[in-house]
């Protein structure tokens, strides 16, 4: 088996509003973020996904870029408002036509794809008819997800259902800072939580009955240390909301006790059935350790950057060994009712630049992943069942608010003409791929 077990899967992820741009291209109508963008103030370069990395058009030669790579799977999410543009959910063929050719040409190349069917890009006419806030928005989901299944499922390999739930609940939902930009307070704000999760659900329904491929859930772990003495509560408090408010729900049923009594008010019976129905793999997105402190605001704690660490351009504090703890920890935690795992992103922002000779040199970014995979081979020596890692991300994208300011790409954009530079840290990744140690 080497460092790695057979079948070990070595994948990229991206994201469509990310990287697609095309924003109005072939039927394809506005999400919460292409709203969100247009908002001044709320992308640190005013920046927006309009056109990205290009790779709606450039999309055949991402996918040499992959090939060129040797990944085994690449993880890409659909567009929603490209599938379904309005109201009424009228499939948009040229949408799915997109994504038709991209499955095939990865399949030409021998790359699995990896399809998630909602990476945070709501379209706005969902979100006029109010968003996550709504019940039947779950409902809206599930027809999304038949369609996609109708068109890719005798092709796409894995399927996942939503990124990152906890991100698009708390960020987008809590604090304002990501699409659709809204401040509910914690009491509303848990029904957008319950609703991601019926959605989940009810995808996950749909997909058990329209495809024979394995299910993923993809959800993010930051381990969640007190920032100084008194800060004990409001770290606990962060931990249930991102490392366990999403996870305990899917994976074994039921709500953390801390949330449950708030939860009540929207959960009918049988809802948490449907959540918790069986999934084939669990995806863990992982990037940092945080620090929380306790603040005087509706939402009583705030996330900062734990002292004593080396911090990446995100400002995310790097702790490879938080990797092996999260990983070990679910399976401490769910024992036998945690499906086999895939590290299903992580990865590094830091300010890569093209050289004199036309090189990008990122050795930070190799040190980094490097790091990171021997951290998740001490997870496996420790008896974990982990089946891949993806990194994040192929290309530099949009990184949502922080817009082209944070580099995340084994592959430079250039943002002004689109031209693409792979990184030393592409070499790197081809040539661990190619030996498998
Ligand atoms: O860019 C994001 C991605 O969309 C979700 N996971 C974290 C990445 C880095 O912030």
């Amino acid at each position: 088996m080497g460092d790695f077990p057979d079948g070990f899967q070595f994948g990229l992820a991206t994201s469509a509003y990310q990287i697609e741009g095309a924003a109005a291209l072939d039927g394809r109508t506005p999400s919460v973020w292409d709203t969100f963008c247009r908002k001044p103030g709320t992308i640190a370069d005013g920046s927006t996904g309009d056109v990205a990395c290009d790779h709606y058009h450039r999309w055949a030669e991402d996918v040499a870029l992959m090939a060129d790579l040797g990944v085994d799977a690449y993880r890409l999410s659909v567009c929603w408002s490209r599938v379904q543009p309005d109201a009424g959910g009228a499939p948009n063929e040229k949408g799915l036509d997109f994504y038709s050719r991209l499955v095939d040409a990865l399949l030409e190349s021998a790359i699995q794809p990896v399809v998630t069917l909602f990476h945070w890009d709501l379209p706005q006419w969902v979100q006029d008819a109010g968003g996550w806030r709504r019940r039947d928005t779950a409902d809206r989901f599930a027809e999304y997800a038949a369609v996609v299944a109708a068109r890719l499922g005798d092709r796409v390999g894995t399927w996942s259902t939503i990124n990152e739930l906890f991100e698009h609940f708390a960020l987008g939902h809590l604090t304002g800072e990501h699409a659709p930009g809204l401040t509910l307070g914690l009491a509303d704000g848990l029904g957008v939580a319950h609703h991601l999760l019926l959605a989940h659900g009810r995808a996950v329904q749909v997909l058990r009955g329209e495809v024979d491929a394995p299910i993923m859930g993809i959800t993010s772990y930051a381990p969640a240390v007190p920032s100084a003495d008194g800060d004990h509560t409001a770290a606990q408090f962060y931990d249930v909301l991102q490392n366990r408010l999403f996870t305990e729900p899917i994976l074994q049923g039921t709500y953390p006790d801390e949330v449950a009594a708030l939860l009540a008010p929207f959960t009918r019976d049988r809802d948490l059935e449907l959540i918790a129905a069986p999934l084939d793999y669990w995806g863990v997105n992982y990037y940092s350790v945080n620090a929380v402190r306790a603040v005087d605001r509706p939402i009583p704690l705030e996330v900062v950057a734990p002292a004593g660490y080396h911090l990446t351009d995100s400002g995310w504090a790097v702790s490879p060994s938080g990797l092996t703890d999260v990983l070990v920890g679910l399976r401490e935690r769910y024992g036998e009712k945690l499906p086999p795992l895939v590290v299903s992103e992580t990865g590094c922002a830091y300010a890569d630049t093209i050289d004199a000779t036309g090189q990008c040199h990122d050795p930070d970014r190799v040190t980094f992943l490097a790091a990171h995979i021997d951290a998740m081979t001490t997870a496996i020596r420790a008896g974990v069942d982990i089946r891949g890692f993806y990194v994040w991300s192929l290309l530099d994208n949009f990184e949502w608010a922080q817009g082209y300011t944070r580099r995340f790409g084994l592959v430079h954009v250039d943002f002004s003409t689109g031209r693409r530079t792979p990184k030393s840290s592409f070499t790197w990744y081809q040539s661990l791929i190619d030996t498998r140690s």
